[in-house]
């Protein structure tokens, strides 16, 4: 289907969605106006971060830019209200292409200030109007009472709905999942060469003709125990006078695309040839067993009960490569697989990375928190037609985490010289992202989308 067919299909699905989130939180009668955020200067100075705009704004309006507006209402064509301002320091043109432009009523402004008028000339009443995102002065100054601003009835219930993808969306996601893939590919084959991880990171946005501002998070590029830090933030240069250029034995990379602000999260490790054996059977052990936790999904499943099912599996495989003794149930009970496994398994996937929603038990605000045992899983809902995932399994040698092991009472239970043997690899982490779709479950990272699947 072509992208504007989808694209109207998903804005009259939006419609209808939020029309009925205002029905239910009792003002059918309000409009709604979306702001999508402004510009946060560095403490100081006259420059600001990348700008990256609200989710539920970007659910409307495929752009990242400040002080835009998307103004709803019922029976009416949403308006779009850009503030364009007259500025020669800025490229203040923006692109309106047929495909989402056609969807809107279109009311540039040249100024935050002009907003009032523009909503006076729409005929909405200060009284009937909720205002969503990130000024509540500047919702002040439109004449909205606090309880006007970001009602969280409202909002709990939009984030609820957000982890239910439109065709549009998933079509989306999929594209950021196929561009991604092009740019893993290169960062392997830099690897391979002896890239640095710099080179290798070079090499990833290269391959994806993307910006570092562009990606939807900063990408992992993890040579050898660094795999070991699970949000590792550096890219390590070296250069010809380095007489400790590091060996390429194992890259952890974690990198994404964004495509129309929709996030793909891919993580893969790659062993060299040369890579010490046990390691590289770790990491084939890993690729099955995340597959395997894949081929476990269906609709209704707990996400917390895929969690513990990953434990389960993963401390079969500690055991069977040697790593620790004595039997699953004991490992687990335990909390062995806990210091290898420390992350959830997984998380909600969409305009944002870790996508919002994840702990909602309903739309009504009731959370869903995780077990005790695992207070880092992301998602605590049941698996349902629609929604887009990671599936992201781990295995890894942190120091600090085999330290307190290894000086505890549970010591026997692991081999030390074969830990501290492959304690400089770093460790392991597959991820894929997976649409639960009406055929049935699609890895999106594995299979491209075909039409009409
Ligand atoms: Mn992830």
């Amino acid at each position: 289907m072509h992208t504007e067919s989808l694209f109207k299909d998903h804005i009259n699905q939006q419609q209808r969605e939020w029309m009925d989130a205002l029905d239910r939180c009792g003002c059918a009668d309000h409009a709604v106006l979306i702001y999508s955020g402004k510009l946060h200067y560095h403490f100081a100075d006259d420059h600001a971060g990348t700008f990256r705009a609200w989710g539920h704004f970007l659910r409307w309006i495929p752009v990242d830019r400040p002080d835009f507006f998307v103004l709803l209402r019922a029976g009416h064509t949403p308006q779009f209200l850009p503030v364009l301002p007259n500025d020669y320091w800025h490229d203040q043109h923006l692109d309106l292409p047929e495909w989402w432009a056609s969807a809107f009523d279109i009311r540039p402004l040249l100024s935050v200030a002009d907003l009032g008028k523009a909503l006076r000339d729409a005929g909405v009443r200060a009284d009937q109007l909720i205002f969503l995102g990130e000024d509540e002065q500047l919702a002040a100054t439109l004449g909205c009472n606090t309880d006007q601003v970001n009602p969280p009835k409202l909002l709990t219930w939009l984030d609820y709905q957000r982890a239910y993808k439109t065709d549009y969306e998933v079509h989306c996601l999929a594209d950021a999942s196929a561009l991604a893939l092009t740019g893993h590919q290169a960062a392997h084959e830099c690897f391979l060469a002896g890239g640095d991880e710099y080179a290798i990171h070079m090499a990833y946005l290269q391959a994806c003709r993307v910006l570092d501002s562009e990606l939807p998070y900063n990408n992992i590029v993890a040579l050898n125990a660094n795999g070991a830090i699970l949000h590792y933030q550096h890219k390590k240069r070296f250069t010809a006078t380095h007489t400790h250029k590091p060996d390429n034995q194992v890259l952890l990379i974690d990198a994404g695309c964004r495509w129309h602000s929709y996030c793909s999260d891919i993580t893969r490790t790659w062993c060299a040839p040369h890579t010490q054996a046990d390691f590289q059977a770790l990491l084939a052990g890993m690729q099955t067993l995340q597959l395997a936790i894949v081929d476990e999904i269906r609709v209704g499943t707990s996400f917390v009960e895929l969690h513990k099912l990953t434990h389960a599996k993963l401390a079969q495989l500690l055991i069977d490569s040697r790593l620790c003794f004595g039997s699953a149930e004991q490992l687990l009970a335990k909390g062995i697989t806990r210091a290898f496994l420390p992350h959830g398994l997984g998380h909600l996937l969409g305009l944002q990375v870790h996508d919002v929603g994840g702990r909602l038990a309903d739309p009504y605000g009731n959370f869903a928190p995780p077990p005790p045992e695992f207070p880092t899983l992301r998602t605590t809902r049941a698996i349902d037609e629609r929604m887009v995932f990671t599936i992201e399994p781990g295995l890894y040698f942190i120091p600090v985490l085999l330290d307190a092991l290894r000086s505890g009472a549970d010591a026997g239970l692991l081999n030390w010289p074969l830990i501290n043997e492959l304690l400089p690899l770093g460790g392991i982490r597959i991820e894929d992202n997976i649409w639960v779709g009406p055929q049935g479950v699609h890895n999106l990272t594995r299979r491209p989308l075909m039409q009409g699947s």
